[in-house]
């Protein structure tokens, strides 16, 4: 028998009594990851069908991920940038050859490194482009997200992300996402002051919408017209999960700056990064733009443990086949079901539209339902759920996730 302070509902109470509400998460209590799987508090075993948010795209506790971390933490773990350190200069060698820039500026969260990528991009504005200083405007994305930071929100349409959180950051242009005419328009009629463009591959938290073919490579090509900087917040779509190094290149383009995050450290530790080529990095001189942590030697060493696997293991082929399987299942669960109206994604990132309202409640009870019969994933806004295993999944785990779903669809009761 149980006792009382190992079971989940012990738990959850602790959260709720000593944590601030900023979330609200599924009842589960998770307490072990190896894989593709996590276990609660009471042994039971899932499916991780989120992934952190596509943070561990190389698996739970991926062993050579532990080793590097658990072996630089007993060695160096942070030295601040006051001082060179054994394993930044490697790192930066690793990273800017794999993307394929000059260089990296190392930043710890995602939101960061969006931050970092605001600045950089308004800095070569004033210093290299000649914009009138403070007039410097970056073109956004409605339904964007980019991090929680007082800045990022500002250019959020979200209510629930920037409600009250005012005043917020001036110098930014919202246009419709996947729209090349507005974007056209909006370059031709204001390029002079324009210093970016910053855009997600895919929209992640907006409900995995996949641009049309084309958008990305034509978007670009209309910021070299304009000399506008083209920047991918690549934090949820980079390192392989949609079957690709990073979302970009399935178009075969190179932002004038990338960002990454989340798997860039398989999940095991904050790392962060902003890449970009002399021409727009060089800006930045010393004592410009830092942080503590960003490009701390245990971070080197796990992000390039992370790196080494996405490469080992094939992380980018694996998502792109296993993507294609998981999606034509789906859509053969869909034609026998009317619960699901569509399925949608690239690579392993992918969501699946539920046939009710956004109101209503369906896509989390869908959810509830999904955790008892032994896979987890959260909805996304309303009744998009999102499924995003780690890459390491195997076609046999994913046909049996599809069974799970499959069942839960044909058991589900409105
Ligand atoms: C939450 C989802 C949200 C991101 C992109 C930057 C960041 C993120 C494209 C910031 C972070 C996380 C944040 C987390 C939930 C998750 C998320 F889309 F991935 F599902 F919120 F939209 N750019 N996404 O997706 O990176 O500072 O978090 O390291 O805030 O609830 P971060």
């Amino acid at each position: 028998m149980q006792n009382t302070t190992d079971t989940s509902s012990y738990f959850i109470e602790l959260e709720e009594k000593h944590g601030a509400h900023n979330y609200h998460p599924l009842p589960v209590v998770l307490d072990k990851g190896e894989g593709v799987f996590v276990w609660d508090v009471e042994g039971k075993r899932y499916y991780d069908f989120l992934s952190a948010y596509s943070a561990v795209n190389q698996g739970h506790s991926h062993p050579k991920i532990v080793n590097a971390l658990v072996d630089q933490a007993q060695k160096l773990a942070l030295t601040s940038r006051a001082f060179y350190n054994s394993k930044l200069g490697e790192y930066e060698k690793k990273i800017t050859e794999l993307f394929g820039f000059d260089k990296v500026l190392p930043m710890n969260s995602g939101a960061e490194a969006v931050e970092t990528a605001v600045k950089l991009a308004r800095k070569w504005s004033y210093e290299l482009k000649g914009i009138a200083e403070n007039a410097a405007k970056i073109v956004v994305c409605e339904n964007n997200f980019h991090g929680r930071t007082t800045t990022i929100v500002s250019f959020s349409n979200d209510p629930d992300a920037n409600n009250n959180y005012g005043p917020f950051t001036p110098g930014f242009v919202k246009i419709p996402y996947n729209d090349l005419s507005a974007l056209e328009e909006t370059l031709k009629n204001d390029s002079s002051n324009i210093a970016a463009f910053l855009v997600e591959p895919i929209q992640g938290e907006a409900g995995v919408y996949v641009p049309d073919e084309g958008y990305l490579k034509s978007a670009s090509e209309l910021c070299k017209k304009y000399n506008v900087l083209f920047i991918a917040d690549e934090v949820q779509t980079g390192i392989a999960r949609t079957g690709k190094l990073i979302a970009c290149h399935h178009e075969n383009v190179q932002p004038d700056i990338l960002i990454l995050g989340k798997a860039l450290s398989g999940g095991m530790y904050p790392v962060s990064a902003v890449l970009a080529n002399d021409g727009i990095m060089n800006v930045i001189h010393p004592g410009q733009h830092g942080s503590t942590f960003g490009g701390n030697p245990l971070a080197c060493a796990v992000a390039m443990a992370a790196l080494e696997v996405v490469e080992d293991e094939k992380l980018s082929e694996r998502a792109e086949k296993l993507g294609q399987l998981f999606r034509n299942e789906i859509e053969k669960v869909i034609a026998k079901s009317d619960l699901i109206s569509s399925v949608r994604g690239k690579g392993l990132l992918n969501a699946i539209l539920i046939n009710d309202t956004p109101e209503s409640s369906t896509a989390w009870n869908i959810c509830l339902q999904l955790k008892e019969n032994g896979l987890l994933a959260k909805p996304t806004h309303g009744n998009i759920i999102r499924l995003a295993p780690p890459l390491v999944i195997t076609e046999e785990q994913i046909l049996d996730c599809v069974a799970i779903i499959e069942k839960t669809v044909s058991e589900f009761k409105k």
